[in-house]
């Protein structure tokens, strides 16, 4: 150990979540000493940070939760269809007591490098608060986890209660009679509007581009559903890995092109009643075809027109684009809200914000308001590691090797940075993917990964350059057979400026674990075990 170093561990893992845990579980039962470094004071990443009102998870939480231990996934009981924050925060913790993690989880450490010594094959972290060093570096980072806050000219001057959704203080916010401003129309404000609109005397929603959303119809768990597939949870379990996006509840493989069209709008009706997000995946050419996409496109557009009152209102908020070219929304009450007569939509694609004073918004007129909240999303899936100095091979940045866009073998590992492994890393199903499998499926893989280099006595692992290149090929072929890259949307980075844009989600959870199957069964293809320096 070097003077400076203060800690020595066999790995370092980065984040707090529900990534971050399960893989301090799975490394501490293989026997190494591993510690987490988290940036907050407390556990739970993502769902730490998003506290806003009516931040709620959109796939069910029977799904959206660990299936690594029986007893756990038998006890534990959700109250309602999709948890709301504070119950899957308050699971996280859960998690952590029953387990025993948090001693081994070090708070308010934010990783600010990491750089890789090709002498020792050992990684050297710095926090804001120590030095660590250690043989595996494991980024449980998140993809939603760098808040985007875009340079609204003037923002620095407002002096009114200024919020990011992204950011949410501990401390109940409440606007009651207060002018609410809110920038943005994705997942997170249409969350939040119904329920601030309920307590402001004026609510003003700056849009750019407005979304698809479906109805949530969240409701009580019914014990009955609940009953069932904890009856069988294992094998229900097994249906997320069968499903192109890792949802049990999505699996119908009709089409709406071989389909009568009475019949498919019966069914997209009773999806647009049940499924949430599933109202995508309810016929499989919805991703792949575009007048089948348009069908289900249509289907939303006059929802909205049904349901929003005011004729401008509503064709202002209504898409033009592919329906899930954006990440999909799932709402309470959301187009509703539009006919309350103290929430007012503003287009700012024709009107941009102009400057932001003390007080007010300047966009077609001056919007005097007593808070303002960005709901403006995230530098999503490199934000998180490309924040970080993170230096490899020959002392190359990452942000230097990702500057024409990001690449990497499997989302999993990264060319000249050996020994890190990234947990839903780009190239990975990941956010276009049921989040819990995903992040169960690369925990088991990484620490698989460990144990096998730990049995044949191999020290350092890298992805090959060109299994990295193929990789990402076939990343891009998949997605240009869809409707996915057409639009403007932060899977390509384009709602981030100067961001390369490429698309990184790789498309279909059962190839992808297919082919992670395989590369195991070939003794880790397209890696390269104590390359020579
Ligand atoms: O962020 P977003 P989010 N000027 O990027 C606008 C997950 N999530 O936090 O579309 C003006 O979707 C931007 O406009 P545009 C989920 O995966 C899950 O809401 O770029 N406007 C857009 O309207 C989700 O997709 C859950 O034209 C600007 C909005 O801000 C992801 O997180 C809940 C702007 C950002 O929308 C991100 O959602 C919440 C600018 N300069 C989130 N910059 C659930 O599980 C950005 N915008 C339910």
């Amino acid at each position: 150990m070097t003077d400076n170093v203060t800690k020595e561990f066999d790995a370092i893992i980065i984040g707090a979540g529900f990534a971050g845990i399960y893989q301090l579980l799975k490394l501490r039962r293989l026997g190494l000493s591993t510690i987490i470094l988290e940036k907050a004071d407390q556990v739970g990443g993502t769902w730490h940070w998003n506290r806003y009102p009516g931040a709620r998870c959109d796939i069910p939480s029977l799904e959206y939760s660990y299936q690594f231990d029986e007893d756990l996934q038998q006890e534990w009981n959700w109250s309602e269809k999709y948890s709301a924050q504070p119950e899957i925060l308050e699971y996280i913790n859960h998690v952590v007591d029953r387990f025993d993690l948090k001693e081994d989880i070090k708070f308010k450490e934010e990783v600010l490098s990491a750089n890789f010594n090709e002498e020792e094959s050992t990684w050297l972290l710095e926090t804001s608060e120590n030095k660590y060093k250690s043989t595996f570096c494991i980024f449980a980072t998140g993809c939603l986890s760098v808040p985007n806050k875009p340079d609204f000219g003037g923002l620095e001057n407002f002096r009114g209660n200024l919020l990011q959704t992204s950011t949410w203080p501990q401390e109940e916010q409440r606007f009651d009679g207060q002018k609410v401003a809110i920038i943005g129309t994705g997942s997170s404000a249409i969350q939040s509007i119904p329920i601030i609109a309920e307590q402001a005397s004026e609510l003003y929603i700056f849009q750019r581009t407005p979304n698809y959303s479906i109805p949530s119809n969240n409701g009580l768990m019914d014990k009955e559903v609940e009953k069932e597939i904890k009856g069988r949870y294992s094998e229900f379990r097994k249906e997320n890995y069968q499903n192109g996006f890792g949802i049990a509840a999505i699996s119908d493989e009709a089409l709406i092109s071989e389909t009568d069209i009475d019949e498919v709008n019966a069914q997209l009706e009773e999806n647009w009643q049940n499924a949430g997000l599933g109202f995508f995946g309810g016929y499989a050419d919805v991703a792949l075809d575009k007048d089948a996409n348009d069908v289900a496109a249509n289907f939303v557009r006059n929802k909205i027109k049904e349901t929003v009152k005011d004729p401008v209102t509503a064709a202002l908020l209504t898409p033009d684009y592919h329906i899930g070219g954006k990440r999909l929304c799932v709402d309470t009450g959301y187009f509703e809200t539009f006919n309350k007569d103290n929430v007012h939509l503003i287009n700012i694609k024709e009107n941009p914000i102009r400057q932001i004073n003390e007080d007010s918004l300047e966009a077609d007129r001056i919007y005097e308001v007593d808070t303002l909240i960005l709901a403006t999303g995230f530098d999503a899936m490199t934000g998180a590691l490309t924040n970080i100095d993170i230096s490899g091979r020959g002392g190359i940045k990452l942000k230097d090797q990702w500057e024409g866009g990001a690449k990497s073998y499997l989302g999993l590992g990264i060319a000249n940075f050996p020994n890190l492994f990234t947990v839903t890393g780009p190239g990975s199903p990941s956010v276009l993917s049921n989040m819990m499998p995903s992040i169960e499926q690369h925990v088991n893989w990484i620490t698989d990964c460990i144990q096998w280099m730990m049995e044949n006595n191999k020290k350092v692992i890298e992805s090959s350059k060109s299994a990295e290149d193929e990789w990402m090929v076939l990343v891009n072929e998949i997605a240009d057979m869809t409707i996915f890259t057409d639009t403007k949307s932060w899977y390509n980075g384009s709602n981030i400026d100067k961001k390369a844009k490429a698309f990184l989600p790789f498309i279909g959870v059962p190839v992808y674990t297919e082919m992670l199957e395989d590369i195991v069964a070939e003794n880790y293809k397209g890696f390269i075990f104590d390359k020579a320096n």
